[in-house]
C-alpha cells in the first residue's frame, strides 16, 4: 500500500516541504507539499529526484573496512573496537589534539550530529574541528562576534518587506541561499520589483537569479572597495541615523575614517561599476522606505570576506535600516542560539591556535588541513559528510597526499566517495528521509527568516539495517574510549545505555532524538514533537519579526550593549591589506579571474552519482565572447588553466553572462579516482580547486575562510584533446 509522509527536504537551506509516497520502504514519488506553510508548493530537481540518491545501488549499507586496495564488509563492532583502539593509542600518547573532524555542508543540516560530534570532541578534549564553514561563511561568524557579541547573532535581510535589496555574491534561484530562508526565491525577489521597489545583484556572472530585477558585472573580489565607498557616501550624503547611532552604538568615527579615502570613482577603478552607478545606489538606497543588503559566497571566499561583512552590517546599521522591518533583522528565535553560544566553550568567537592562527566559532581552518596533517599535529581524521578533496584548495593535488599520512581516517557518510575511497574506514549514516529533524537550528529555532516558521518531520523511511545515525556513532565511540559525554555523567551514562540498547529487542522504545527534539521545542513553550507531527504536517506559522527589537536591547551580547561599528582587528587588518591590494588589482588588471558556478542538478560533490541529475560527463570552463576571441577558442574546444598554485585543462562554454576578464568553473567536480561511485567517474569533469591554494597565505586571517574565489589564472588555448560527450 502507498502511503503518503510529508517531510522537509535537507539538501539545501530552503527545506521545501515535500510530500513523499513510499510503498515497502520505497520512494514512489517526491512531489513539493503545496500546504506548506513557506514554501508554498516549490521544490527543485534534487528534491523531488532523491530517490536516484536514497535508493542507489552504491549506497554504504554496512561499515567497510580498507585492506590494500579492496573493501571489506565488517561488523559495527569490528569497526568500532578498531577504530577506537586508534584512536585511544593516540590519546594515551597525551595528544587528544591529534585527533581532528572534518564536517562538510549536509552534517550543517543534522540537527543531533552537531550535538553528539560535539560531546564526544569535548570528552576527548579535543578541538580540532574542521569543516567547510570555513569554505563559505566563517566571516559573518566572526564579524558578527566582534560587532554584536555572539557568532550567533545573525543578521537576514527581511526581503518580503522591503523596497531596495542589493545582493552580492549570492545566486538565490540556483543555490537556495544560505544562512538565511528563502524557498520560492526567484518570485519573492521578483516581488520587490512588483511592488515597486529595486533588486540589483553585483556579480562577475549575470546569474539566473537576475531575472528577478537588474545586475551589474564587478570584477571578483573587489567587493571591499565597493562597499567601502558606499559606506563611505552614505555619510557624505548625510544618510547616517545619528540619534540611533550615538544611542546604540560606538567607534561611528573609526568607521567615517576607515573608509574616508574610498569615493566612487577610486573604487571604479578596479571594480568595474561607475562612479555614477554606485552614487544612484547609494541615493536610492537612502531614499527607499526601508532597504536591505545580503552578501554570500562568492564574496565570503575571497581575500576580504570578512572586512566586506563587516562593511555591508555597517552601512546597514548607520544608515538606519538596521532592525526595522523591510531592512536586515536579526531574529527572535525560539531558543536563544546567540546567548547558547556566547557562553559555550566550543563555539565561542575567536580562539588562537598555536601557530597564531584563529579558530572562528570553533571551526579549525578547512585550508590548514593539509599543513596540520603534514606537520603531525592531526594524525586522525573523522570525516563526517563531506568531501574535503574535492571541496578545499587543493594545489596540485597536495590533499590526497596529505590525508593519506594520516595514522587514521575515517569517513561517515552515505556513500563511498572520493575522501572515503582513501579512509580507512566507512561507517554508513542515515539519509535526512531516515531520521526525524528540524530544519537547520538557525532558520528554524533561530529564525534567521522573513517568514518565522516552526517544521518538524518524523523518518520517512527505515534506514538499511546497518546504517546508524551519527548520535549512536558518536556515543557508541565514546563509550568506548571511556569518554564523558557533555561533561555529565549521569546524562553520559544514560545515552551511553541508550546506544547500547538502541539496536537490540529494546531499541524501539530509545528514542534520542524525538526526546531532545521534543524537549527543546517544550523548554521554549512550543508543542512538544509528537503534536507538531499531529497538528502541523505543513509547519506552524508563527509571527513576522516586526523588528525594534535588537538595538539598545540585552540581545546586543557586547559587554556595553553596543553595537562596534569598528573592531579593532578589522581596522588593523582593512589598513594593513586593502592599498596593497588595490594595487595589485590595478597591476593586474589585464590577469583573468577564477570563480566557482552552483548548478542547479548538484550539489556540492554530493549528487554527482545521481544518473538522474547529472547526465553531461564534464564541467566547463565559461568564459565572455571576448576573452574566448582572445585565447581564439570556441565552444567545447580545450583551455589550460594555470594559477600560482596549479594547472588544470577543461572544455569551454562562451557565454556573454561572464563578465570580461571572468571565468567561472563549477567547482566540486573530478571524479577520476571514485572508485565508489560508478556514474560520477563516468561523468568525471576536472577539479577546479588543484587552482586554489591551501595554508597560511590561502587563507583570510581574520576568519580562517578558504579563498576559493577571485583567484588570478592565466588561460592559453589548449593542445590537450577533452572529451565532451
Ligand atoms: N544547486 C545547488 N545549490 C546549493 C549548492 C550547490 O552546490 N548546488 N551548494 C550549497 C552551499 S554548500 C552553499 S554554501 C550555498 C551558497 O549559496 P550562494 O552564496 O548563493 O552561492 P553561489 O550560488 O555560489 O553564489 C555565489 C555567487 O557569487 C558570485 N561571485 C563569485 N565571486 C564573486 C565576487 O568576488 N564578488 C561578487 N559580488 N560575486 C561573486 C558567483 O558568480 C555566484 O553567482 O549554496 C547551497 N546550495
Ligand atoms: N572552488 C570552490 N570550491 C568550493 C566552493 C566554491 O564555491 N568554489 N564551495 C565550498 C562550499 S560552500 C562547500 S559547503 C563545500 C562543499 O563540500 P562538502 O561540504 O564536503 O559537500 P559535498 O562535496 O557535497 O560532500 C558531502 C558528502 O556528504 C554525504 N552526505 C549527504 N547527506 C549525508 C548525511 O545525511 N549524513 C552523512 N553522514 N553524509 C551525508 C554525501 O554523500 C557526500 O559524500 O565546497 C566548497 N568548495
Ligand atoms: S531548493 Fe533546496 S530544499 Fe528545496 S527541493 Fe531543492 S534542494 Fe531541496
Ligand atoms: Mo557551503
Amino acid at each position: 500500500m502507498i502511503e503518503t509522509k510529508q517531510t522537509f527536504c535537507s539538501i539545501c537551506e530552503a527545506f521545501c516541504g515535500l510530500e513523499v509516497d513510499v510503498e515497502d520502504n520505497r520512494i514512489r514519488e517526491i512531489r513539493p507539499n503545496p500546504n506548506h506553510v513557506v514554501s508554498d508548493g516549490y521544490a527543485c530537481v534534487k528534491g523531488t529526484r532523491y530517490d536516484s540518491i536514497q535508493h542507489s545501488p552504491d549506497r554504504i549499507t554496512a561499515p567497510q573496512k580498507r585492506i590494500g586496495n579492496t573493501w571489506q564488509t565488517i561488523s559495527w563492532e569490528q569497526a568500532l573496537d578498531e577504530i577506537t583502539e586508534k584512536l585511544g593509542a593516540i590519546h594515551r600518547r597525551g595528544n587528544p589534539q591529534a585527533i581532528g573532524h572534518f564536517v562538510g555542508a549536509p552534517g550543517g543540516a543534522n540537527l543531533m550530529a552537531p550535538i553528539f560530534r560535539g560531546a564526544l570532541f569535548g570528552g576527548l578534549g579535543s578541538n580540532r574541528m574542521y569543516g567547510t564553514g570555513t569554505c563559505d561563511t566563517m566571516n559573518k561568524f566572526r564579524v558578527n562576534g566582534d560587532m554584536y557579541g555572539s557568532p550567533m547573532r545573525l543578521a537576514y535581510p527581511d526581503v518580503d518587506h522591503t523596497e531596495f535589496m542589493l545582493v552580492l555574491g549570492a545566486n538565490p534561484a540556483v543555490s537556495g541561499t544560505t544562512l538565511y530562508h528563502l524557498p520560492r526565491s526567484r518570485q519573492r525577489l521578483g516581488a520587490i520589483v512588483k511592488r515597486g521597489g529595486r533588486v540589483v545583484f553585483i556579480n562577475p556572472r549575470r546569474i539566473e537569479t537576475a531575472r528577478a530585477g537588474e545586475h551589474l558585472f564587478i570584477r571578483p573580489d573587489t567587493d571591499v572597495y565597493f562597499l567601502a565607498a558606499f559606506c563611505n557616501e552614505v555619510i557624505r550624503r548625510g544618510g547616517v541615523d545619528k540619534p540611533r547611532v550615538n544611542s546604540s552604538m560606538k567607534n561611528f568615527e573609526q568607521l567615517a575614517a576607515v573608509v574616508a579615502p574610498w569615493t566612487p570613482e577610486r573604487q571604479a577603478e578596479v571594480t568595474g561599476i561607475s562612479a555614477a552607478t554606485l552614487s544612484e545606489l547609494v541615493a536610492d538606497y537612502l531614499a527607499a522606505n526601508a532597504a536591505c543588503l545580503n552578501m554570500a559566497t562568492g564574496v565570503n571566499q575571497g581575500r576580504s570576506g570578512t572586512l566586506c561583512y563587516w562593511l555591508l552590517e555597517s552601512i546597514s546599521a548607520i544608515s538606519g535600516n538596521f532592525d526595522r522591518p523591510g531592512g536586515n533583522l536579526i531574529g527572535e528565535g525560539i531558543l536563544d542560539f546567540a546567548t547558547l553560544a556566547k557562553d559555550d566553550p566550543q563555539m565561542q568567537c575567536t580562539s588562537h591556535r598555536e601557530d597564531g592562527l584563529l579558530t572562528v566559532s570553533g571551526q579549525q581552518p578547512a585550508g590548514m588541513l593539509a599543513d596540520d596533517i603534514e606537520n603531525g599535529d592531526v594524525q586522525a581524521l573523522i570525516v563526517e559528510a563531506s568531501n574535503p578533496l574535492l571541496a578545499c584548495g587543493n594545489p596540485n593535488g597536495r590533499m590526497e597526499k596529505s590525508l593519506s599520512k594520516l595514522e587514521l581516517l575515517v569517513s561517515v557518510d552515505l556513500f563511498r566517495n572520493e575522501t572515503g575511497n582513501l579512509a580507512d574506514y566507512i561507517l554508513p549514516a542515515t539519509s535526512w528521509l531516515e531520521r526525524s529533524g528540524m530544519p537547520y537550528a538557525l532558520q528554524s529555532f533561530a529564525a534567521c527568516t522573513p517568514t518565522p516558521y516552526l517544521y518538524a518531520a518524523g523518518p520517512v523511511l527505515a534506514p538499511p539495517p546497518d546504517v546508524r545515525h551519527e548520535w549512536w556513532i558518536y556515543t557508541r565511540l565514546a563509550d568506548k574510549l571511556g569518554v564523558t559525554l557533555m561533561g555529565n555523567r549521569a546524562i553520559s551514562a544514560a545515552l551511553k545505555l541508550s546506544a547500547r540498547l538502541a539496536h537490540t529487542a529494546y531499541g524501539r522504545w530509545i528514542k534520542i532524538p524525538e526526546l531532545m527534539i521534543s524537549g527543546m521545542l517544550k523548554k521554549a513553550g512550543q508543542p512538544g514533537l509528537k503534536k507538531m507531527l499531529r497538528d502541523f504536517p505543513n509547519g506552524l506559522r508563527l509571527p513576522d519579526n516586526a523588528g525594534e527589537n535588537f538595538l539598545g536591547t540585552d540581545r546586543v551580547l557586547t559587554e556595553d550593549g553596543l553595537v562596534d561599528l569598528a573592531p579593532p582587528d578589522f581596522v588593523a587588518t582593512f589598513a594593513r591589506t586593502i592599498e596593497r591590494y588595490y594595487q595589485q588589482e590595478l597591476d593586474n588588471k589585464d590577469r583573468m579571474k577564477l570563480i566557482g558556478k552552483r548548478e542547479v542538478k548538484r550539489m556540492n560533490s554530493s549528487c554527482a552519482n545521481s544518473d538522474r541529475l547529472v547526465r553531461e560527463i564534464t564541467n566547463y570552463a565559461y568564459l565572455n565572447p571576448q576573452d574566448a576571441e582572445r585565447i581564439g577558442v570556441i565552444d567545447n574546444d580545450a583551455i589550460d588553466v594555470a594559477s600560482d598554485y596549479g594547472a588544470i585543462t577543461i572544455p569551454v562554454r562562451i557565454t556573454d553572462e561572464m563578465m570580461p576578464g571572468t571565468v567561472a568553473i563549477p567547482q566540486c567536480w573530478g571524479h577520476q579516482k571514485a572508485d565508489g561511485l560508478p556514474h560520477a567517474k563516468a561523468h568525471p569533469g576536472v577539479n577546479s580547486n588543484f587552482l586554489a591554494g591551501d595554508g597560511r597565505d590561502s587563507i583570510e586571517l581574520l576568519s580562517g575562510m578558504s579563498h576559493l574565489s577571485g583567484i588570478p589564472v592565466d588561460i592559453v588555448r589548449s593542445n590537450r584533446i577533452v572529451t565532451v560527450a
